[in-house]
């Protein structure tokens, strides 16, 4: 694939010699100091990107660069914090499609998925530009005369971001477009296996930032860095709020390290979603939301369909309908059109899913179709494989863990209460489905009593949220909520004032005190 993305973007220009900068605040760009990894493209292996850590004390420089930034940004009108958000979507928009060429090329996504996910960034800044004059609070009646109390949201502080591979632009324009209108210099660590998405949204921003003077530059800022960065980031009283996608145990760690300093943390971790296929559903409309949901990102999404819960009536049937359906997915190359599968992210993951289909075979699954690795008409050096459609007991341990790759566990079930327990006896908790023409299950399924995740969907599948809902789960998903919805609150803290405009010092709750 074609670099000249890179060149169109600047990012060519954020480098010294063959090596990329990971601290980038607009005022200092600099090498990291730390050892020195490459980032690979998982569609051929190669070699995209050469980096040196940023390290620990290269972060104490940076914080004290956020603050400043933090304490003018806070001043700046959010109509105008807006302006900036509107221009970076604008930007955004320009250059949709090098953009997604980079994620594709980072990330393994076939091209209308990478465009899809440049679409999510360019969303989320209108819905933040909108929210940019709606940061309102409450006004409460006083239990004393002559006094009111009002609620005012003001900015909270620099925000970490720390982001995963398959979605290395919208996770952060979800926190960043959204913090930024809020008053809040972001701080981005992305994946280590996609620096080259972090240094192009930062391209994005730093080129609108420098028509904008009086927004400190540092306000989009990025570092690269490993572990040892993370767990500086999780331990930093700079932040106030750190925002944390990817897997359950980086979550653990940094809430765990967060909460120590009593800061806050908005994690969004693993997901182990299901969809319940009732026995009165569409099964053409089911069939189509299934394939996307299960085999669509290569089974990389946060939000991908691991689990179908199909009444047992239905199973042979619907099985049989997949697979067939399954057989005729192109898997092969991002970049070329018509594929629908891209690769892997790399040999881990392969492995990983390897292991995980040998496991459910030694727990008593059967595997339908798929896992195998694809070589033949695929670039060579990338991990391409067939999606997986396994049939399995629902309480197999395998089936009770995500694996973060393309397989599909199929469950069955009698009744439609079995149904959504079986759905919610994992210990993750993002996203879920059911199909179903009945009104009684649909409704029961969205009830109290039905799914226990942040996402609950009726006759569309588990993954592709829009950016206007709050997006995240319950359990070991971690609780956060992103996106839309009222999620700018995480950015912001709300003070509750109380003014005394009468002549006396009535006590609340009656109290005398003299
Ligand atoms: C993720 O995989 O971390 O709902 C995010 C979806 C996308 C976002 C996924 N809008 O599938």
């Amino acid at each position: 694939m074609s670099l000249t993305c890179l060149e169109t973007l600047g990012v060519n220009t954020l480098k010294q010699g063959d090596t990329f900068y990971s601290v980038l605040t607009g005022n200092t760009v600099a090498l990291g100091e730390g050892s020195t990894f490459s980032a690979h493209s998982p569609i051929d292996g190669a070699t995209l990107s050469t980096f040196n850590n940023a390290t620990p004390a290269q972060l104490d420089k940076v914080n004290a660069e956020l603050k400043d930034a933090f304490k003018v940004l806070r001043t700046i009108p959010a109509p105008r914090r807006g302006e900036l958000v509107r221009r970076i979507g604008d930007e955004a928009r320009k250059y949709k499609n090098e953009l997604a060429q980079v994620i594709s090329l980072e990330a393994g996504k076939i091209v209308p998925e990478a465009l899809g996910e440049v679409q999510e960034w360019i969303d989320v800044c209108d819905f933040a530009v909108g929210q940019s004059r709606m940061l309102h609070g409450l006004s409460i009646v006083s239990e004393r005369p002559g006094h009111r109390m009002m609620e005012q949201w003001h900015p909270l502080g620099p925000v970490a971001v720390i982001t995963a591979f398959n979605f290395p632009m919208a996770v952060w324009a979800w926190n960043a477009m959204l913090g930024l209108v809020c008053g809040d210099p972001i701080l981005l660590k992305p994946s280590e296996k996609a620096p080259l998405c972090a240094l192009a949204m930062y391209q994005i921003a730093q080129n609108v930032i420098a028509d904008m003077p009086d927004i400190p530059k540092a306000v989009v800022s990025v570092m690269i860095g490993d572990r040892d960065l993370g767990e500086a980031i999780a331990a930093s009283e700079t932040f106030p709020l750190v925002s944390a996608t990817g897997s359950t145990v980086m979550g653990r760690a940094v809430a765990k390290t967060v909460a120590g300093r009593l800061g806050r943390s908005l994690l969004e971790l693993g997901g182990n979603n299901a969809m319940i296929v009732s026995d009165t559903a569409d099964l053409d409309l089911a069939l189509r939301a299934i394939v996307f949901s299960a085999a669509g990102t290569a089974g990389q999404r946060c939000t991908t369909l691991r689990r179908l819960i199909t009444h047992e009536s239905i199973v042979d049937g619907l099985v049989e309908r997949l697979a067939k359906s399954y057989g005729s997915l192109r898997v092969g190359s991002p970049i070329v059109e018509g594929n629908l599968v891209g690769p892997l992210i790399d040999e881990g993951s392969f492995n990983r899913m390897q292991a995980a289909l040998d496991t459910a075979k030694k727990q008593g699954g059967e595997i339908v179709c798929g896992g195998e690795r694809v070589t033949e008409g695929v670039p060579a050096g990338g991990f391409y494989v067939r999606p997986a459609i396994v049939r399995i007991a629902h309480d197999a341990p395998i089936v009770h863990e995500e694996t973060f790759a393309p397989i599909m566990y199929v469950l069955t079930y009698k009744t439609f209460e079995e149904a959504i327990e079986i759905q919610n006896e994992v210990p993750q908790g993002l996203s879920s489905a059911v199909f179903t023409e009945s009104m009684r299950e649909a409704e029961l399924f969205m009830s109290p009593a039905g799914s226990d995740c942040g996402i609950a969907n009726v006759n569309i599948g588990t993954s592709g949220a829009e950016i206007g809902g709050a997006f995240g789960g319950e359990k070991e998903t971690g609780g956060g909520r992103e996106s839309g919805s009222d999620a700018w609150r995480n950015y912001m803290r709300r003070t509750t004032n109380t003014v005394n405009y009468g002549g006396d010092l009535p006590l609340a709750q009656g109290i005398v005190f003299e």
